[in-house]
């Protein structure tokens, strides 16, 4: 299924000092390991992903209705009427962030489905809304088209209302739900399986067999979360670990997918990956919610994100190497709130504002190697300014390569360092307070390999 990701054998050892940065004796076992590892390389699907960086997700449906976060999969689909919905507002909302893609809930563990399933009864079909004859599904990936943004779904795969959930004939229904999904609403960019069993009864569900059919129907969508494409960064709050690898060692072959710990503090460093005998690109998403819960209610509503918690989320997820997903908590009426939208405006417009101006636009880098091995890069600005971060990404495509950087600002012909960072991935922020800098100089300090930088820029944002 995922064996042509997986590159197992050791390539051509060079060994050369700039192989691995400050580290004249690296041993050949090391050098080998290393290689190993940055052979491992992204997926076309999960390259896309990443470029997306920011997407938006939207819990809504009986939940919503009924003000629960979990709901029994008892509560009457007669409750289901959003009298205002707009699937342009919502797109329109994500928009307002830079959001490249969004995730819909087509179904949660309760089981109520957004689209007329022929699979269940348990879905819009037998509610109110629109007279039974609505399709969230269809009103909203067709807004997304419109707007420009790539469409993705969660399908809960514990689900309350289907008497079989728990035993293997439950398989049937959720394949037959995938394939209704990823067959009648056009380009699918991803698949959330969740990875929450509210009832236990996970066992009998038959993952492989979903990853399967994601690959038969829609082979360019990405599955997340419980799925072998993108993991969980491992908690809700918005952060991923300083050092993010997206190459992981798994237990098993991935034909038999294994997970690693998804909460573990240090999923690929060396001493992780040197014993693995499959490695794996598996990089991380970031969710959580804007207001306090994932489905709406009037007090989650009142507790959402400030500007300030929300540059923090985005330095630590976006700005350490992991996709960012924000969810949005559309209300009983169909529609994001006010103060959703405010807080979107405000964070959207300080990324705008923040990284639209990159002070080192089109100069040349000065690359050059020192005495012990490490890579140097300068930007000379075209005149001195007050700077406070540097945005720097690797070209992925060649495998994570960086363990460690340091960051050097130029003012009056004196170096200093300003900061520090260890992975940097498809993108990593270093910030500090502003400062004068005529120049600024990137130092890897230590890398796998010849470290291969994308991008680099330098702002004046504010934080
Ligand atoms: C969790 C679920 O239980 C929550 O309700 C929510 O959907 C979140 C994204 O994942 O596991």
């Amino acid at each position: 299924m995922v064996m042509n990701r997986l590159l197992a054998i050791v390539g051509a050892i060079c060994v050369c000092k700039s192989t691995v940065a400050g580290e004249t004796n690296a041993s050949l076992a090391t050098v080998a390991m290393l290689q190993r590892a940055v052979q491992v390389v992204p997926a076309p699907r999960q390259l896309a992903w990443q470029q997306r960086e920011v997407e938006v997700f939207f819990h809504f449906g009986l939940n919503t209705m009924t003000q629960q976060e979990w709901g029994s999969g008892k509560e009457s689909a007669a409750l289901f009427n959003p009298k205002k919905l707009d699937a342009g507002q919502w797109c329109s909302a994500a928009k307002l962030i830079g959001a490249q893609g969004v995730v819909l809930v087509c179904k949660h563990h309760d089981g109520f489905c957004l689209w007329p399933s022929a699979t269940t009864d348990y879905s819009v079909r037998n509610s109110p809304w629109r007279e039974g004859k609505g399709d969230l599904v269809r009103e909203l990936s067709e807004a997304c088209r419109a707007a420009g943004m790539k469409f993705g779904v969660y399908l809960s795969p514990a689900d309350r209302h289907q008497p079989s959930f728990g035993t293997p004939a439950y398989n049937d229904v959720y394949r037959a739900q995938l394939r209704e999904l990823l067959t009648g609403y056009g380009e699918i960019s991803e698949v959330w399986m969740d990875g929450a069993f509210p009832d236990g009864k996970a066992e009998t569900v038959d993952f492989p067999s979903f990853y399967r059919l994601v690959r038969e129907l829609q082979p360019n969508a990405v599955i997340v979360s419980k799925g072998p494409d993108v993991r969980w960064v491992g908690n809700e709050g918005g952060s991923a670990r300083e050092a993010e690898w997206n190459v992981v060692p798994l237990a098993t072959d991935p034909e038999h997918f294994s997970w690693p710990n998804m909460q573990g503090r240090n999923l690929g460093g060396r001493d992780v990956i040197q014993n693995a005998t499959h490695l794996y690109w598996y990089p991380a998403v970031a969710n959580l919610p804007l207001d306090f819960d994932w489905f709406w209610d009037p007090q989650s509503e009142k507790r959402v994100k400030s500007l300030h918690d929300l540059q923090k989320i985005y330095e630590l997820s976006v700005g350490r190497n992991a996709g960012l997903l924000l969810n949005l908590a559309p209300n009983r009426e169909g529609l994001i709130p006010g103060s959703d939208v405010s807080a979107l405006q405000s964070f959207g417009r300080w990324i705008t504002d923040s990284f639209g101006t990159n002070l080192v636009e089109g100069v040349v880098a000065e690359r050059s190697t020192d005495s012990t091995g490490n890579t140097e890069i300068v930007y000379r600005l075209p005149r001195p300014r007050y700077v406070t971060t540097l945005m720097v990404g690797e070209d992925i495509t060649q495998g994570q390569r960086v363990e460690s950087f340091k960051v050097d600002l130029l003012d009056a012909d004196k170096w200093h360092q300003c900061g520090q960072g260890s992975t940097i991935g498809w993108k990593r922020l270093v910030r500090w307070q502003p400062q004068r800098a005529e120049a600024v100089r990137i130092r890897i300090t230590g890398t796998r390999a010849d470290p291969r930088l994308r991008f680099a820029g330098l702002y004046a944002a504010k934080w």
